[in-house]
């Protein structure tokens, strides 16, 4: 088989025993890698009901048919595991040694079950696996431990890790890796952390197989200079992401005040002009020659790096103004392995219940040293108040009651990411949809539908272009896996990615070639949904309450007194489904199943639920 090793690494760290698993060339073919792999097995492995925190979830690293290779910004893996956010499928995906090095290890993904005596370090190296004791990195922020594990295994090792967060299950812990960023919104440096896991290190130097080696050298080669010029003319990696922060403030769809507002006089203090001025050092990805990691030094001194969602919700969405102080949550969330964008919802939220009187506190919106000091004790667990946030928004509101549900600013238990769509519907659109609960790296809509159509429209284009952009980004880039930076931010051409997929598969592959194995892998997220949540229906696909509410409008501004209708969103979402061939639930029929030759998970699915 060209293109994939062929093999999975099985670990099981309640008995200490690995196997590894050989994979045919149709599952290959079926479900490409990445996510597409991990969707799979996670779903056929896993029986529903159980606990995402227990033994009996299990964490799967995996990478696709071009990861690690020799061509623009291929170093990223996906990790994926049942969400403790959610309760659904979840993943992340993020740049790491791991991604060359676990398949020069010889394995296309690796299985993690069980859970460890005490708290365990995983070496793989090739054939073997060790079980290495970690409690002198327990305990440890992510940086000290990656320190601990560099000086022993060396810089060129692949290094997962967890901080303080994933240890005392935060349900939004990630995973860290210092060569990328970091993996997993959706939980899954908790599920490590559940399982005593306190990092993974890889290393391997076999060949990865590739159908023509020699031809895929030249081509990555030549591509890696055609992005760096793009990047060079472009000037995108002066301001990385955060380029983007001026323009979300100017059209209106800047977090505020935990979503409050869409715009701030102010937000210029924390925009990307700011951050390259007060830049320090850049980082990338291994294979990128667009390094968009822009680091600056916090309060403290500390080296921290900065993207948008952090800046947009650790800033302008705590009222938090200066750059110098978002550095310092931004590097705490880094440390103890939080993930950013949930930190700073978590902390809007509460700050918000307060002000509403819905919670007793003393936290309040632009008070530096109270978030500070509360995401320190939510890393911990530390107090009635941060045990109950290391729960996330979904999970804080329930208990807290008094009407905070409305603003509370999550889908499906997941946090919003920095786009503000009180009036931007097919944005909205994306986070009601996104299978993994409001995450943009689905579908980025927001820069098409505010440039290109009138945004007051809720039509069927909108709902199309939210499809097309998940085929390409959650399926096709999750899948391969390979960043898509090159692409959103550069325009280097999609017809890149099945000329890699060719020269390394030997396949004989067209854009479009990638659509049904993307649907298939969609398909198969809303079907792990059913089965955990079987009364489920389109309600799980809609947008915060406080979206929709007259009351919460801008007072003024760009879209003042303007806010998302309930009957046009509701259509909206209906022509999501058609053109998904899903149900009036949001559930795929038996038909949609059966053309993505998903007819055997479709007869089973009707045994906790009906299809139509
Ligand atoms: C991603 C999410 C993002 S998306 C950001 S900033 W972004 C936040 N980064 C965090 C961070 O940093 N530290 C932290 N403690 N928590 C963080 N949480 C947030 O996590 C780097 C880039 C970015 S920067 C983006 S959009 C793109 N994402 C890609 C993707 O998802 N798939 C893909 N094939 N290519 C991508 N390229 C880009 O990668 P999650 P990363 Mg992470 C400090 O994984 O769970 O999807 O959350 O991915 O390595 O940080 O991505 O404006
Ligand atoms: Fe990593 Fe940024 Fe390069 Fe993508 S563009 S591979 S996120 S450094």
């Amino acid at each position: 088989m060209h293109g994939w090793t062929g093999k999975i690494l099985r670990v099981d760290l309640t008995n200490r025993t690995y196997r590894s698993e050989p994979f045919s060339e149709e599952f290959a073919h079926t479900w490409i890698g990445g996510r597409g792999f991990a969707v799979k097995i996670l779903y056929d492995e896993l029986a529903p009901g159980i606990d995402p925190l227990g033994p009996e979830n299990k964490l799967v690293v995996a990478v696709g048919p071009i990861s690690g290779i020799s061509a623009p910004n291929t170093g990223k893996t996906v990790v994926a595991a049942k969400s403790p956010m959610t309760g659904g499928y979840g993943d992340g995906n993020l740049g790491t040694r791991v991604t060359e090095k676990l398949r020069k290890a010889g394995y296309d993904a690796l299985i993690v079950e069980g859970r460890a005596a005490q708290p365990t370090l995983l070496y793989i190296e090739e054939d073997r696996v060790e079980f290495v004791p970690a409690e002198e990195i327990w305990g440890k922020g992510t940086y000290e431990a990656n320190e601990w594990i560099y000086a022993r295994y060396g810089k060129g090792a692949g290094v997962l890790v967890i901080g303080q967060g994933g240890e005392n299950l935060v349900r939004y812990a990630v995973v860290r890796s210092m060569e990328g960023r970091s993996g997993g919104r959706p939980g899954m440096g908790a599920v490590m952390g559940s399982k005593l896991l306190k990092a993974i290190v890889v290393k391997g130097s076999r060949p990865i197989p590739q159908a023509l080696p020699a031809e895929m050298k030249v081509i990555g080669r030549d591509d890696l200079r055609t992005v760096h010029a793009m990047d060079q003319k472009a000037g995108w990696s002066l301001q990385g992401t955060t380029g983007v922060l001026p323009w979300c403030n100017e059209v209106a769809a800047l977090p505020v005040h935990n979503f409050r507002r869409t715009q701030h006089p102010d937000a210029w203090r924390v925009d990307g002009q700011r951050l390259a001025e007060a830049k320090v050092a850049v980082y990338g990805c291994p294979n990128c020659t667009m390094q968009c990691g822009i680091a600056m030094l916090d309060t403290e001194g500390r080296e921290s790096e900065l993207d948008y969602e952090n800046m947009g919700l650790l800033g302008p969405n705590l009222d938090l103004f200066d750059i110098r102080e978002v550095a310092t949550l931004n590097y705490l969330c880094d440390d103890f392995g939080l993930d950013t964008m949930s930190a700073g919802g978590v902390l809007g939220f509460y700050a918000d219940a307060i002000q509403q009187g819905a919670a007793r506190g003393t936290l309040r919106f632009g008070d530096f040293a109270g978030m500070r000091d509360l995401l320190t004790d939510i890393a911990h667990r530390r107090g009635e108040v941060a045990d109950l946030l290391a729960e996330g928004t979904r999970r804080a509101a329930a208990a807290i009651g008094h009407g905070s549900e409305a603003y509370a600013m999550h889908v499906k238990g997941l946090e919003i990411s920095a786009y503000n769509c009180k009036f931007i519907p097919g944005m909205a659109l994306a986070f009601g949809v996104s299978p993994i609960g409001a995450h943009h790296k689905e579908s980025w809509i927001i820069s098409y539908e505010i440039t290109q159509t009138p945004r007051e429209s809720y039509g069927r284009e909108k709902a199309q272009k939210v499809v097309d952009l998940q085929r390409i980004r959650g399926g096709m880039f999750e899948s391969i896996v390979s960043c898509r930076f090159p692409w959103v931010e550069l325009g280097f051409g999609l017809e890149n990615y099945p000329k890699y997929y060719n020269t390394i598969t030997g396949r004989d592959y067209e854009l479009e070639d990638f659509w049904p194995s993307a649907d298939r892998i969609y398909a198969l997220m809303k079907l792990f949904w059913l089965r955990e949540y079987p009364d489920t229906d389109r309600r799980a696909d809609y947008p915060p309450a406080v979206w929709f509410d007259p009351a919460n409008a801008d007072a003024e501004g760009l879209i003042a007194g303007r806010h998302l209708e309930y009957d046009q969103y509701d259509a909206l979402l209906q022509h999501y489904y058609d053109i998904r061939g899903y149900d009036e639930r949001g559930i795929p029929t038996r038909a949609t199943l059966e053309s993505l030759e998903l007819g055997a998970e479709a007869t089973a699915a009707e045994q906790f639920a009906t299809l139509t």
